[in-house]
Parts: structure tokens; sequence; C-alpha cells
């Protein structure tokens, strides 16, 4: 192993860091061109961007290497209490700008690009998006990542290395065909392998107890399978600050000893395999969004997250300190990224216990004090079960310490409620039944000393509903952390010309402290102001165009309202009642209702989970009904509807400046929380919604008038299920009532018929969990008082200056010092910089 190059007892060799590398243009030049020449072997004959925006981002990187390890070693140094945020995603996208950016060298870099005859856009643009998520759960997690190295928070990111990223989705025939996304195919030069913190991950075998040298009982996994776990890291850049953090990704490989056993026995073609099966563990991304899946590969994924990730922890920990535990739980956090990574919990008591030797009460003590957990959904079906039969084959030794931690747990629980069996059932992390499952949020719950929903309508409905017996149990468990976004990625990086007029007007804190934004709001009152505002906002349109024109075949009109929705497809989302507007609007052109008409362009875009069959129908839905709308001459300009394939974090940074319109129309008590929302009010969009997840405080934060409510709440929601009579609602509403036949005459699918029998059935069932038919009326009148808000478009202006003012709450900056006091209490560790 090359761990073993050095021997503890030789001198330290001195190898020490070279001089700081320059930042200037002239540095950039000679160190671009050597690396072009030199590491990639390539010269001016090479006519792909793709080598030289790898030269530059080897230029780049090397600029943030001398930081990483200052910032490294002073964590080593001073022994800080750390945080570890464990995440199944993290979908980071694009690195070179952002690093860029937070390096302060983006127009010595431009500039540097230019002296050699490049373009620096067409260098970004050849980037691929590390996609290692499925949507807002995993930008969250990188957005996070930022906002700690930016407010130099000593947190380490841990997560999987998937050699194949979310899918590339194209569109075929109007339906979504998945492609494999191999983003390392030429390499990653932004990760440095680590081969010397690699551990062993264990599956199979069984347990055996056996008493040790001080009479206790000690328990041995035996004849396991076992797999490495080998770090890649990522440097994680603060905004201008010499911070740079880790997001260590681990890839599976198979292990040596396992190799050569089968070779021995002369099954060379068995030990070549045996490695595939090791390697496939990390192969491929789960592209379920909030859609639970119980397949053993999933299984092994978190644990080899969970287990990699501890010992990792625990060995900087030995390293340190020693076998001595007693203050592990006060220098150490693990903040749990959903139910994902909660086997962790159990996995730190088998650590301590098999591996340390600690008593379960130790042991425990110490778990319920480092664990944290971070719910996302409510969705019953996104709520994480796994077999106990598949658990105990798997991870035989974590499902003893589960049932173990439920004994103790379901005692606990009967001292405080004596007699109340049926409590005990509900809360028991073992749900019975023909088949018994581990609940495990309640794992997470139980073994963690924070729980947190993202928003705070969310947090109540935990509270109230999915989590209430473990409320009344442990009420200070309970908070909320409302989500947010990085505004460097998000609004510095992603829309230059309206970040340059932010400065220009309000100086340069906001990039650090959003709610400096707030500065902005007089100036909603100055004409002179929201004209330079329009303008802006114009020519982002117009780049959203350009940017979509090679790929899509419509003429879209700077003049026209954009309205977007990109999201991930699922029927709580309801793409389907924004679909049933714009079908409303071109019934109206149809049939000559246009007096006042405002033009308008619908953007659609998003992935469906592979197997999730009405999402893939929504899609299909989408292109049937925008390619009708967009080949009828007679509604021309006035509507426009296009559905935006393979919408992806590279494609969100085109699109958010561009937006007028901002969809969030989940039905209310659905969507947790919500992240793109916040991307479009930053960048100056009025959002049209219900009052779901954040969108609450959104409108909090910038009043009614600037905020088109419509829809029920969640209390109506669940109210009217009892109730629920769509299809009478179809019959008292002519519009709608012209909508469904339409569809239902095939307009929408002339040579296709029966295509959306199960769209249209899904609408009209009083089973419909979305209600989607409930709100078209009053979606429909929020959309008339937006289009006559348009209308004025010094009105609009106002309003959309007055959005992008009011959104500083919604920074992770923010979320992260609330995560950092209230559950992590970490002391910020400033770093020295060149
Ligand atoms: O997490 C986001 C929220 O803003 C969204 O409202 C919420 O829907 C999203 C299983 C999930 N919840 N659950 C998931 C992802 C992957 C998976 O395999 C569930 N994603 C969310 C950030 O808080």
């Amino acid at each position: 192993m090359p761990n073993k190059i050095f021997k503890k007892s030789q001198p330290k060799p001195s190898i020490t860091l070279v001089p700081s590398l320059g930042l200037d243009v002239d540095d950039l030049v000679t160190d671009f061109k050597r690396n072009y020449s030199h590491r990639l072997g390539r010269d001016q004959n090479c006519r792909s961007p793709h080598y030289a925006y790898e030269a530059l981002s080897l230029t780049v990187s090397d600029r943030l290497i001398e930081r990483w390890k200052n910032t490294y070693n002073a964590y080593r140094d001073q022994d800080c209490r750390r945080a570890y945020y464990l995440s199944m995603e993290f979908l980071m996208g694009r690195t070179l700008s952002n690093a860029m950016l937070n390096l302060g060298i983006s127009d010595a870099v431009h500039k540097a690009m230019h002296d050699v005859g490049l373009e620096l856009e067409e260098l970004l643009e050849s980037e691929p998006d590390a996609g290692l998520g499925n949507g807002g759960l995993g930008r969250l997690a990188a957005c996070f990542i930022d906002s700690c190295a930016t407010l130099q928070l000593p947190v380490t990111g841990y997560g999987l290395r998937y050699e194949y990223g979310m899918f590339t989705q194209t569109i075929a025939n109007g339906e979504q065909v998945e492609k494999p996304d191999h983003w390392l195919r030429y390499g990653n030069i932004w990760e440095i392998e680590r081969s010397e913190y690699a551990y062993r991950i264990k599956f199979g075998g069984h347990t055996e107890r056996h008493i040790d040298e001080n009479g206790n009982v000690r328990v041995c996994w035996l004849d396991t399978h076992d797999i490495l776990a080998i770090p890649y890291d990522t440097p994680v850049p603060g905004y201008q600050n010499g911070t740079v953090n880790t997001l260590r990704l681990w890839k599976a490989a198979a292990t040596e000893e396992f190799d050569l056993q089968e070779f021995n026995a002369g099954d060379y073609a068995e030990s070549v395999a045996a490695k595939n099966t090791a390697e496939n563990i990390t192969m491929v991304l789960y592209p379920n969004d909030a859609n639970e899946n119980g397949k053993a590969l999933r299984l092994r994924q978190q644990y080899l997250l969970a287990s990699a990730s501890l010992q990792d922890v625990i060995a900087g920990w030995v390293r340190d300190h020693g076998r001595h535990f007693a203050h592990f739980a006060e220098k150490n956090c693990f903040q749990l990224n959903d139910t994902h990574p909660s086997i962790a919990v159990a996995e730190l008591m088998r650590l301590l216990m098999d591996i340390h030797g600690l008593s379960w009460d130790a042991a425990w003590k110490i778990t319920r004090n480092t664990m944290a957990y971070t719910n996302h959904t409510l969705l019953p079906e996104a709520l994480e079960r796994w077999s106990v039969g598949l658990f105990k084959q798997l991870l035989p030794r974590l499902m003893e310490i589960i049932f173990e931690i439920n004994a103790h747990f379901l005692a606990e629980v009967s001292t405080h409620w004596p007699g109340d069996n049926e409590r005990l059932k509900r809360m028991s992390l073992i749900e019975e039944g023909p088949q018994q499952y581990v609940r495990m949020a309640y794992l997470a719950i139980v073994g963690s000393y924070s729980v947190n929903g993202v928003a705070e309508l969310h947090s109540k409905l935990l509270q109230q509903g999915l989590f209430r017996d473990f409320y009344e149990l442990w009420p200070q468990k309970f908070n909320n952390k409302t989500n947010g976004v990085t505004p460097r990625r998000w609004l510095a990086a992603c829309n230059p010309e309206l970040a340059e007029l932010l400065t220009e007007t309000i100086g340069d804190g906001w990039i650090t402290d959003l709610s400096e934004l707030q500065k902005l709001k007089p100036f909603a009152e100055d004409k002179k102001f929201r004209k330079r505002w329009h303008t802006v906002q114009q020519e982002a349109k117009q780049r959203l165009i350009d940017f979509k024109k090679q790929e899509l075949d419509v003429d879209l009109k700077v003049n026209a309202l954009f309205d977007v929705q990109v999201k991930r497809i699922h029927e709580y989302k309801r793409q389907l009642l924004n679909v049933l507007h714009v079908i409303h609007l071109y019934d109206r052109i149809k049939r000559g209702d246009i007096a006042n008409w405002t033009n308008r362009c619908v953007l659609i875009g998003g992935k469906a989970a592979p197997g999730y069959f009405m999402a893939k129908k929504i899609i299909k839905l989408i292109n049937n009904v925008a390619n009708v709308i967009n080949h009828d001459p007679e509604v021309g300009d006035k509507l426009k509807l296009v559905f935006l394939p393979n919408y992806r974090v590279s494609a969100m940074e085109k699109i958010c400046p561009g937006t007028d319109l901002s969809e969030q129309i989940s039905t209310a008590g659905k969507e947790a929380s919500g992240t793109g929302n916040m991307k479009f009010m930053m960048n100056g969009a009025l959002t049209i919604g219900t009052l779901d997840g954040a969108n609450i405080e959104i409108r909090e934060e910038v009043g009614d008038d600037n905020f088109f409510l419509f829809g029920l709440t969640e209390s109506q929601v669940e109210e009217l299920r009892h109730h629920y009579d769509p299809v009478s609602m179809i019959e008292n509403d002519v519009d709608l009532k012209r909508v469904l036949m339409l569809l239902e005459c095939g307009h929408f699918s002339q040579f296709e018929p029966g295509i959306f029998d199960a769209v249209i059935a899904s609408l009209k069932s009083p089973q419909d969990p979305w209600m989607t038919v409930a709100d078209f009326r009053s979606f429909i009148d929020a959309q008339k008082q937006v289009e006559k808000a348009y209308k004025d478009q010094d009105r609009w202006t106002r309003m959309s200056i007055l959005n992008c003012a009011g959104s500083g709450k919604f920074s992770t900056d923010r979320t992260i010092n609330e995560y950092n006091q209230e559950i992590w209490k970490l002391t910020p560790v400033p770093i020295s910089h060149p």
C-alpha cells in the first residue's frame, strides 16, 4: 500500500511547497501553456476546446492546492470540533468557473484566454456537469459545502463517486430516452485519488460471540465478502478567503486478497468477475427522486458511504487521540442528508463496540450525541424501509445492533407511556406484518440529537404528522432549517450582468451577506434604475434564446413573458396543471378571446425517473401539446410551449437569469421546501405559487403584493380529500370542461389514440392525491393577474427588483449559520492565504 513508503521512524522527507503560484494574467498564460503542451501533450493543431478546458482547469486547480493544504493542516493542528455532511448525492455541476470566482481571478483568466486567442465561454461549456444527484436534495448538499467553506467552517462532505451520474435525457417522438452519463470518460482533473486512506467494507457472513481477555462479550463478524472504499478528494473553495474544504467521494474496488484467493483456486475469470461485483457498487446513481426502491445494491451503496466515512473519521481520531473516545462527541458531528446514510447510526455503534471495545452504553451515548438528521420529504412513497430479510443477509451484524437499539428504545417508550401497546407498535423501528421492515427514518430519529425539516411548514407537518409520536417524546430534538442556495453560483456567477448592476448600486457586500440586497428596495422607485434593470433582464432572456436556438426549432421572442417550470417531473409538482393552463390559453386563442393578450413562452424541463410511468406520460403530453401549438399559424407569437431537454445544473445557470415567471405550483403540503423557487427569486423572477414549502416564506419576505398566490392550503387539501369530486368540478367550469374535451377528443394525440387515457383518468379520479382539478380555477385567475402585471412593464420591473431585494433570507450562508449555531456549534477557522 502507498502509505508504507515512508516508515514512521524515518525523518520526514523535505518535500516542501514551491512558492505560491501567481494570480495575474502573465502567470496564468505561462502555466496554461505549460499545462497544455507538457502535461496534456497538445499543440496548436489540436482543435478540441476540451484540452484547453483541461489545461485551464489544471492551471486554476494548482492555485487551490496551497490553500487546500493550509486548511487541512489548520484543522488537524487546532484539533477543532468538526462536522461531516453525509450525503448519497452531491449535485456539483461544473467546477471551473466557480473556482475562478472564489479565487478572485475571473477577470484575469478571461484576459489570459483572450491573450492566447481562446474564447473562455467555449472552454467553460466543454466541462461536463458532475451530475451526482437527482435534484434538490443533491444540489442542496453542493450549496451547503460552498457556504461552509465561505463561512470558514471545518466541514467535510462525504459521498459516493458514481462512475455514471444522473442519466442524460433526450427526447424522441416526444418521449424521454435515457442515455448513460459517463461523466468520467475523459478523466476528472479536479479530483485527487488518496489510496492511502482506503478502508475495508464488509458484507454478508455471520456473527459469533466470544469472551475477551477482560471477560467481556465480543462480537465478531466473520466470513464476510469485503470490498475496498477508495477516497477521491475534490477541493471546495470558500469565497476569496483562503479556506479550501474537502469533498471526499468513495469509489468501491475489489480487495487484493479476495482476487488472490479466487486466483489460487484457478478461477482467473471468476476473480475478474468478482472485481466487477465489487466495483459495481459505485457504478451508478439511482435516478429516483423522492421514491424508495428497495434494491440490494442501493443498500450496499448506503452502507459503503456510512462505513467508509465513519472509519475515516475514527482513523483520524485514533491518530490524534489514541483509542480514547471520551471526548469524541465533543469534537465530531455527522449531519445525515435524509435517511439514505442513516445506517451510520448502527455502524458507529458497531465500530465503537466491536472494533474499539466500548460498552453498549458508552457507544450509545456517543452515537446519540454525534448524529443529526435532516428529513426532506413527507411523501410516504419516499420513506425508506428495508426488508429485515435483506438486511440480515447483507449486514447481519448491523441488523443485530438495530434490533438491540429497538429493544432499548421500546423500553424507554413504555416507561413513558406504560401499557400503550398501540404506540409501541407505531414507534417501533421494525414494521411488523407479513414481511418485517426496518424504518430508517425512525432509526435516524432515535439515534440523533437533532431532527430537522427544510422549511417552516414542512417542519411543522413533521411534528404534527409523520413524526408526531417522536415529537411528543423528545420535543427538544425537533427544529427547522429553511433551505437556501449559494448566491455565488446562483447570482454572482450565473448572472454577471445583474451582479455588476447590484454591486454598482449597493456595493459587493451582498456576495457574502445576502441580506444586503435589502438596500435595493428604495431603487425600485427610481425610474432610471428600473430602466437599467429591465435592460439587463431582457439581455438575459436574449442569451437564453440564443443558447437554446441550436437545439430547439422554435422561434422565441424577448418581449414575450418567459414562464418557466424546471424541476424533476413528478405528479405532486403538477406540471399537469401548467399544461392545463397552456391548453386553456390555446383554446382562448382558437375561439378568438384575445383582447389585451400577453404573449407568453412557457418553458418546461425536467427528468422523469425511468420507471415512473405517469411522469413519462406527462413529458409526452407536454411535447405533443407543444407540437400542436407551435405549428399553428393562428397561434403565432401569442403562445409557445417548449420542453427543455436534459435539465441539469448548468442549464439552470442559463435559465434562471432569463426567467420572468417562476412556477411553484405543487399541491400544498407536498413540496418539502423547493430550492429552484429561491434561485428564480434571487434573479428577479416573480413567483406564481401555492402555499407550500418555502414558497410561504418567499411570499412573507417579498410581501403579498409581489407574489401571485393561488390554490388550496394544506389543511384545505386534507379537508377536501373526504369529499373530492373532480368530475363535477369539471362539469361546473366551462374553461376546464373545454380543456378536458380537447384532451379527450385526441386533439393532442391525433395518430396515437388513447395514449393519454391514464393522465385524463388521474385528473378525474376522486382519489387523485394531487388534486390538480381543484386548483385549476384559482390558477387560471392568478395567471390573469400575472398578465395584467406584465402588461405594465414598469410595475413588473418594480416587482422584479423587490423580489431580488427580498431574497436575502434564501442564501445557504443563512441556512448554514443556523445549522452551525443550533446543531453543529463549530468555531470558524480563519486560514491565512497568499
Ligand atoms: O429535497 C429538497 C427539497 O427542496 C425538495 O422539496 C424535496 O422534494 C427534495 C429519495 C429524495 N426530498 N426527498 C428527496 C431524493 C433522492 C432520493 O433517492 C428522496 N429529495 C427531496 C432539498 O431539501
